[in-house]
């Protein structure tokens, strides 16, 4: 049995989740581009993603922004998920477009506005209920420009006040995951910039509050390996938001700018106890497609999360340890290495191709005329995007 064959098995275990605005149109704050066949409503953001899973095999659920993502009726769009093959996963919440939020939301200092945001999450919860979603995930824009300009102190108490009563809406088998961002859109704090101060607000809530790391939100040169490390070991690892950054919140393709940084998570998600069965740890995506095509942009995600992973499991732990115990330090780096270094797209096809999924999953969905149907159908309307 080959080494790949060995740790085939545990990459069946693999689910990872799109995001629904990844299928919409997106920019920056220059210019966001059109494209055909862009998806005009929540059911063809779905089929679009229900596509990605249908050619991977990978991607078994889609995450939902509110309100970008209202429907009148979200048990109707569960069973739409569900006769495509998918699942609705986590549900991001929207503080961020609001002229009320514009100083503020869950850490506003007017009650009214704080209240506001609030309620926001528990209709969130109220949509979770409904999908069957296990996740809400809370991204706050909130934070300042200028030093002074609030009471970072105080901001921080009335977050933590309003995280609690959001958390105390949380059923029994919900979660609540709280994202971290250094900066923008405010410049010069932001109220949860790190996984320390998200760690310490979700450990006041309780059991059922983790962190979500998102890879993009790092300062440069930021170890994300270690981070990992370190929530997996406090236990409030709760989900991922992949992408890739060369510069700032890039959005880019996960595994796109260095491949190399994707492997080392993995493998410390994987050493950490967070991949497989036993594992409560969600992966999705968070990325946007300004100039490539949108689903075979969450195709080639998909797929590189899948080839580090299986690199990472290729790691030989047990010689990896008697040297890392010896003090081998060059040996070590080396186990390590050989196994970031071994190509596996050729075993990838072949697990493809045994569980009856297409070997190139890129070239199958470009040959299956998908793109070009929807290019047809989907005239007239007005193309999602971020509203
Ligand atoms: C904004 O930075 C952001 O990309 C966050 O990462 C959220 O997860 C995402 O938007 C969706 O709200
Ligand atoms: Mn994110």
């Amino acid at each position: 049995m080959t080494r790949f064959e060995q740790i085939a098995p545990m990459l069946d275990a693999q689910a990872i989740e799109v995001p629904s605005w990844a299928y919409g149109n997106s920019g920056t704050r220059f210019k966001v581009f059109g494209s055909p066949g862009t998806p005009r409503t929540v059911e063809e953001k779905i089929a679009d993603a229900a596509t990605v899973h249908r050619f991977t095999g990978l991607a078994p659920t889609v995450a939902l922004h509110i309100p970008w993502d209202v429907v009148d009726d979200f048990g109707a769009l569960r069973r739409y998920a569900e006769d495509l093959g998918i699942g609705l996963g986590t549900v991001n919440s929207n503080t961020f477009q609001d002229d009320d939020y514009k100083l503020g939301a869950l850490t506003h200092t007017d009650p009214r506005i704080r209240q506001k945001a609030i309620d926001h999450h528990i209709t969130c919860i109220d949509v979770m209920n409904q999908t069957g979603s296990r996740d809400l995930k809370i991204w706050l824009a909130d934070g300042t420009n200028y030093p002074g300009q609030g009471d970072i102190r105080g901001r921080q108490d009335r977050l933590a006040d309003s995280l609690a009563t959001i958390y105390a809406r949380i059923g029994d088998e919900q979660r609540l995951v709280l994202e971290y961002k250094f900066f923008e859109p405010a410049f010069y704090h932001t109220d949860v910039p790190d996984w320390g101060t998200s760690y310490v607000q979700v450990a006041a809530l309780g059991d059922k509050a983790f962190v979500c790391l998102d890879t993009g939100h790092h300062a440069p040169g930021t170890n994300i390996e270690f981070i990992v490390a370190q929530l997996l070991r406090l236990g409030k690892l709760g989900s991922f938001d992949f992408n890739s950054r060369f510069y700032a919140d890039d959005d880019l393709i996960v595994g796109s700018a260095d491949p190399y940084q994707l492997f080392r998570i993995m493998y410390e998600v994987i050493r950490g106890g967070g991949y497989g069965p036993g594992s409560d740890v969600a992966f999705m995506l968070d990325q946007c497609h300004n100039v490539e095509q949108k689903i075979p942009g969450q195709i080639r995600s998909v797929l590189n999360i899948q080839e580090m992973t299986a690199r990472a499991l290729l790691v030989d732990s047990a010689a990896l340890v008697v040297a890392q115990e010896e003090g081998d330090v060059l040996l070590a780096n080396e186990v390590f290495m050989d196994a970031f270094y071994t190509d596996v797209r050729r075993d990838l096809a072949a697990w493809r191709y045994q569980r009856g999924l297409p070997p190139d999953p890129m070239r199958a969905y470009l040959d299956s005329g998908y793109q070009e149907l929807k290019v047809a159908e989907r005239t007239g309307g007005t193309q999602a995007g971020w509203s």
